[in-house]
């Protein structure tokens, strides 16, 4: 079995520290962070979501896959934030309202942190009024929300809402991601703009704030 694809097993299993010894034995082979995160690690909470739905997995399969996932995450952050150089300003990021999944933003977050971001994580389950709130309290040039949860994305939508009513919609560029977003739900609610994976929020980021 090849090292990709014991990282990937491992994910599935829910085995933390197998998945942390498969991730620093891919790194001292010399692979790539990035195959290691798309191949291995992306690709197995794809395919608990997938059995999810088959209804092979159930919540705490999900939990603990997560937690595998999060464990292997951790050991690729300094590899996968290494590239930045660039001061790109502050961004304000959390998932909304209702939702509790915080691993593909906790990626955009390090992701961003990598590329010369000042990141203000709120973390998961986060309100509009908390969001307006830090982006008055932080001054922040951008702000990113998280969905992935179709019953969430609406969450979104009022957290656009309130940085008008707060009056600060002018001064502050909305990003948002998230696996059940598009580019149409982006434009319909009023967002800046979307981005399908972390690489692309840093590039989004970048342009949305004015830094290269
Ligand atoms: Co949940 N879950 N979950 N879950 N979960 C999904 C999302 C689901 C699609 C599974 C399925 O049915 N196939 C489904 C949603 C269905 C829907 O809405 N239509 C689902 C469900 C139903 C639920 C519960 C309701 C289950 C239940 O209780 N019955 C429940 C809800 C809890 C809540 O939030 N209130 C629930 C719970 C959980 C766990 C807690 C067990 C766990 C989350 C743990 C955690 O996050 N700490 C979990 C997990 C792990 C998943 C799956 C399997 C994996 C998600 C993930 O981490 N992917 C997921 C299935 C799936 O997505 N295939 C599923 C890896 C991550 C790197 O990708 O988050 O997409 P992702 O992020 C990507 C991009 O989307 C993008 O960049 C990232 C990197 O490329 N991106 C952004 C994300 N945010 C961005 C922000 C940006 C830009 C890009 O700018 C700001």
């Amino acid at each position: 079995m090849d090292q990709i694809d014991a990282i990937f097993n491992s994910v599935l299993e829910g085995q933390a520290s197998a998945t942390q010894a498969g991730v620093n034995a891919a790194l001292a082979a010399g692979l790539p962070a990035e195959t290691i995160l798309k191949d291995g690690l992306i690709a197995a909470m794809t395919e608990v979501g997938r059995l999810f739905e088959e209804n092979e997995y159930f919540v705490p399969e999900m939990l603990v896959a997560a937690r595998a996932m999060q464990s292997g995450l951790a050991l690729l952050k300094p590899h996968l934030a290494a590239g930045g150089t660039t001061p790109g300003g502050r961004v304000v990021i959390g998932t909304v309202k209702g939702d509790l999944h915080d691993i593909g933003k906790n990626l955009v977050g390090m992701m961003l942190e990598g590329a010369g971001f000042e990141v203000v994580d709120l973390g998961t389950d986060v309100s509009a009024e908390k969001f307006v709130a830090a982006v008055r309290q932080h001054g922040a040039q951008v702000i990113g929300m998280s969905a992935l949860l179709t019953t969430t994305m609406p969450g979104m939508a009022t957290t656009v809402k309130a940085l008008e009513e707060a009056g600060l919609r002018g001064q502050v560029k909305v990003m948002v991601g998230g696996a059940p977003l598009t580019d149409d739900f982006a434009k319909r609610i009023g967002a800046d703009g979307y981005s399908p994976d972390a690489s692309a929020a840093v590039r989004l980021a970048k342009s949305l704030a004015g830094v290269s």
